[in-house]
């Protein structure tokens, strides 16, 4: 397309290949996919050898990341993923290494993190083609619907049929993938697909495809949620992932500041609003629900638990998200008075201006006052737990946060895998904090570390697991990924030898039981656990055994010297207390 004074509008981009393997490598590349987590089978090899020949033909590529398990190629994905504001592609090995995967895709998906997920599939052909199935292994593990396991999950779903689609469908993954709600897609590349033969290829460049724009919130819907607010005198805002976006952060933060609303970050898993904000009551709406008269759900799934405690029947529910009623999640009963669809950075701004002329002055005055006061409060009881816990032994988990809040670089980037407690080791910088996703597929915290370190080299990276949650990440791959692509992060397991969240749910389901009354109740314990500090050693870390509270500051000071200036990853196995 060229204009009047002969300006070209279109650029087309031709680039020398011989097979489509190269070409899709090149367009990944040219479309900012920076990187290419990998875990490889038999449907690699046109991958294999175009990555070997761009080596010295210069043709563009991701790097190309090995990861020896599936779900922490996935979980490292993640990490770099919501690190950088970029889109990653994984690639692993057919239907096998695709279920492999899944439980790192069930994460991404409830958390709406974009990811280009690929793998090959069974040559489809029994001979003839380049590429046919050339070993046994390549009939069984065929399916009819490979995608079909993973459907529910993504976005969108594809299979490259050939070479000639090939810029329409990486356009189409990225773009349905970074459009809101984002979130991962799927792509399998038939080993014939990826062999075809292919002399040159042309693209548009800069792309013609782009990702669609966040939505902006309906005047009316927001009209109705500022005569909501402004009606209330408790309004309570809850949130757990406003600050997803981090431009939404600064909104909440003006919103909550000018109109005096308390914030709940309940089951935080970023910084939505900092935590030295003068309007932040911390991590449990729990106390505050008797007395809320409305409240504003922000991005946030699950608000409260209805079965321990519920706002009162009367408590007026606005939600605002950009799939403000979770449309994916089969059952979501919470009630709702209006739902707002939008982009919290477009809605709290619309509705600042909507409540401004409604909001009392002296209501606002007087909660300003109370949430002082409440603040004060919490303050005091989060540090007396901190005191009581300082000289327990085994270690108290609030000890462990407490201690890492003390030592942690303040532009560090933590990794909550269950573990940390918030009140005790709070973070005020949008991008400082990732928890794990609401599908709690445990494994994902590890891997998600290394991530955030590939896209923030510059940053400490430090992830907080259980000792059940560093177990299904795969220590000994985890431990190898640090130290072959250098990501020195600092791993703290809290290790109070069991499954603590499993032998929670049982007392509560049955406080008089069977399991209350045992000592050793059975799927809890988990006994003889291997010394994690000498795993992380084995793979060339620090890695040391904390049991004396007293000495968790050094160890600290040490793991943390040996991650800055050592460049080398850092383990502390923090034995701690039952719950
Ligand atoms: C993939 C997966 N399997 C099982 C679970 C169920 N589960 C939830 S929490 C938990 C125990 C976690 O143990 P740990 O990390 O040591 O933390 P703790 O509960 O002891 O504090 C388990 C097994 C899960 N969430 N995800």
């Amino acid at each position: 397309m060229r204009t009047s004074d002969g300006e070209e509008h279109v650029a087309r981009k031709k680039i020398e290949t011989a097979i489509v393997a190269e070409a899709y490598l090149a367009l990944l590349a040219e479309r900012g996919v920076e990187y290419l987590f990998a875990n490889a089978g038999t449907d690699f090899a046109p991958i294999v050898e175009a990555y070997a020949k761009a080596a010295h033909s210069g043709l563009p590529a991701p790097k190309p990341l090995i990861a020896t398990h599936e779900n922490l190629a996935f979980s490292m994905a993640h990490g770099y993923a919501v690190a950088s504001g970029r889109v990653p592609a994984v690639m692993v090995h057919v239907s096998v290494g695709t279920a492999n995967a899944i439980c790192g895709v069930f994460n991404a998906a409830r958390e709406n993190v974009p990811i280009l997920f690929t793998a090959g599939r069974s040559p489809l052909t029994e001979e003839g083609l380049a590429g046919a199935r050339d070993t046994y292994i390549h009939w069984a593990q065929e399916m009819f619907d490979q995608a079909g396991m993973l459907r529910e999950l993504v976005k969108w779903d594809y299979e490259l049929r050939n070479g000639t689609q090939l810029e329409t469908v990486v356009d189409r993954a990225l773009t349905v993938a970074t459009s809101p709600p984002e979130g991962p897609v799927y792509l399998t590349l038939p080993r014939e697909v990826l062999a075809e033969p292919l002399s040159g290829f042309t693209y548009d460049s800069p792309a013609r495809r782009v990702a669609a724009s966040p939505p902006a919130p309906d005047e009316a819907a927001v009209a109705a949620a500022a005569q909501i607010l402004a009606a209330a005198r408790n309004p309570l805002i809850v949130t757990a992932d406003a600050g997803r976006d981090h431009a939404a952060v600064p909104a909440l933060a003006e919103f909550a500041e000018r109109f005096a609303i308390p914030v709940v970050e309940y089951r935080l898993r970023y910084v939505s609003l900092p935590a030295d904000h003068p309007c932040h009551l911390g991590y449990d709406p729990t106390p505050l629900l008797d007395d809320a008269d409305a409240i504003l759900v922000i991005d946030c799934d699950v608000p409260w638990t209805p079965s321990r405690q519920a706002p009162p029947p009367d408590c007026r529910i606005v939600h605002v998200g950009i799939d403000p009623l979770f449309s994916r999640y089969p059952i979501r009963g919470f009630a709702c008075d209006v739902a707002i669809t939008g982009a919290t950075r477009l809605t709290l701004p619309r509705l600042t201006a909507a409540l401004a002329p409604l909001a009392d002055k002296a209501e606002v005055a007087a909660r300003r006052r109370r949430i002082g006061e409440y603040r004060e409060t919490q303050h005091a009881a989060w540090r007396k737990t901190v005191d009581e816990a300082k000289a327990l032994r085994p270690i108290h988990p609030a000890w462990v946060s407490a201690c890492l809040a003390a030592a942690r670089d303040p532009d560090s980037v933590l990794v909550n895998e269950y573990t940390l407690l918030p009140e005790h080791c709070p973070s005020t910088r949008p991008g400082s904090y990732f928890g794990s996703s609401p599908a709690g597929g445990l494994g994902w915290g590890a891997g998600a570390a290394l991530g955030i370190k590939l896209a923030e080299p510059d940053r400490q990276v430090i992830a907080v697991l259980g000792d059940g949650s560093y177990l299904f990440a795969n220590p000994v791959a985890v431990h190898h990924a640090a130290a072959m692509h250098r990501l020195p992060a600092l791993f703290i397991v809290v290790n109070n030898a069991m499954w603590g969240a499993v032998r929670h749910a049982a007392l509560a389901m049955y406080p008089q039981g069977e399991a209350a009354r045992s000592n050793r109740p059975p799927f809890i314990d988990l006994d003889d656990l291997p010394a994690f500090e000498q795993v992380c050693a084995a793979a060339g870390g620090y890695g040391e055994r904390v049991e004396d509270p007293a000495a968790l500051p050094g160890a600290l000071e040490r793991a943390l010297h040996a991650v800055n200036v050592e460049k080398r990853q850092a383990l502390l196995n923090v034995i701690c207390r039952r719950p």
